[in-house]
């Protein structure tokens, strides 16, 4: 009796194990991505379409962590980097903590319109940064998108570049970004996403983000003022552990960069397709929006960072030259 019973408890867990609730036999890999944003935001519309991708082409399952649950994109980087989880999918802005170079991406006004961007970074100087990347321990494989980021605060209208002066402003933690807001008048301090409440408490008056950004978080609930200045375009960089995925099979790695790169095409087309309607949202939720400010005095007053130390490095030199060049 005893002997049958094991018999039927062996039997039914092998048939759960191949068939049953549990699963399949084989446990799936699984790859942990991590983001700092809410779902319905770019990051997220880009991880998600990567992990469906990958799913239904493959046997492993993708993990997304979203909504700062590791913390920052800092942090995340840095667990990106001891393995800790595998992917990010990370606004450019914190990269260049890590490799100088990433901040020729956020170059302001380097970028007339989306059409120079997908030239610029699907072409040899985005490949190039890519592979800077590897220098610390990432493997960069496609660049997703975040946006034009414009101005938002609750002190007053920004017309000119005159108006910026004195804002206490948030800005990612991105040694460019602090240096540009220094540079046009403002009194920058870094700070990781997200920061709604920062500025409800008014410990900062302004941030600058992408329409969809500002949008998905309802910012203009603590933000009267939108100035559409698009003074700098923001990338997403999709990345993997540089070591753990060259010990993939070499199809797996195929495999994984050719459904992020869908994955990050796709999610471009949603940021491009749905901007005006995150425009006319914020409108309609009572933001007052400049659509024309007065971007030559933006222009003029950040001119002077190219000359500035952020920029001095031979590598980054080098990048921002080709970044420039192709950028016409
Ligand atoms: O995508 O930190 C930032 O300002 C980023 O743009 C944020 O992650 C939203």
């Amino acid at each position: 009796m005893q002997r049958l019973v094991i018999l039927v408890v062996v039997v039914v867990t092998l048939f759960l194990m191949h068939v049953g609730p549990a699963g399949p036999a084989f446990a799936k890999e699984v790859i942990k991505l991590g983001l700092v944003t809410i779902p319905g935001s770019a990051q997220n519309i880009c991880a998600e379409k990567f992990k469906e991708l990958l799913e239904s082409r493959s046997d492993y399952e993708v993990k997304i962590y979203h909504s700062a649950t590791l913390g920052t994109e800092t942090e995340i980087l840095q667990q990106i980097q001891m393995n800790s989880i595998q992917m990010g999918v990370i606004t450019d802005g914190p990269f260049d903590v890590f490799v100088p170079e990433a901040r020729v991406v956020g170059y302001p006004f380097l970028f007339a319109d989306y059409q120079q961007v997908d030239k610029v970074l699907d072409g040899p100087p985005g490949q190039e940064l890519l592979a800077r990347l590897e220098r610390a321990g990432f493997k960069g494989l496609a660049f997703s998108e975040n946006g034009f980021r414009n101005l938002t605060n609750n002190k007053r209208p920004v017309h000119t570049v005159d108006d910026v002066a004195g804002l206490k402003i948030r800005v990612m933690e991105s040694a460019l970004h602090k240096e540009l807001w220094r540079l046009l008048g403002a009194n920058p301090t870094p700070m990781g996403w997200p920061i709604f409440t920062e500025l409800q408490q008014g410990t900062i008056d302004a941030q600058e983000n992408p329409l969809s950004v500002i949008a998905n978080y309802r910012l203009n609930e603590v933000q009267k003022y939108l100035t559409l200045t698009a003074h700098v375009y923001s990338a997403h960089i999709d990345v993997v552990n540089l070591k753990w995925f060259q010990g993939l099979p070499a199809a797996d790695q195929e495999l994984i960069s050719k459904c992020m790169r869908e994955a990050a095409a796709y999610q471009r087309n949603w940021n491009r397709t749905n901007e005006a309607g995150f425009l006319a949202k914020l409108k309609e939720a009572g933001m007052t929006v400049d659509e024309h400010p007065d971007l030559a005095s933006f222009r003029s007053k950040v001119a002077p960072i190219k000359n500035m130390e952020i920029f001095q490095g031979q590598q980054v030199q080098d990048l921002l030259q080709m970044f420039l060049k192709a950028a016409q």
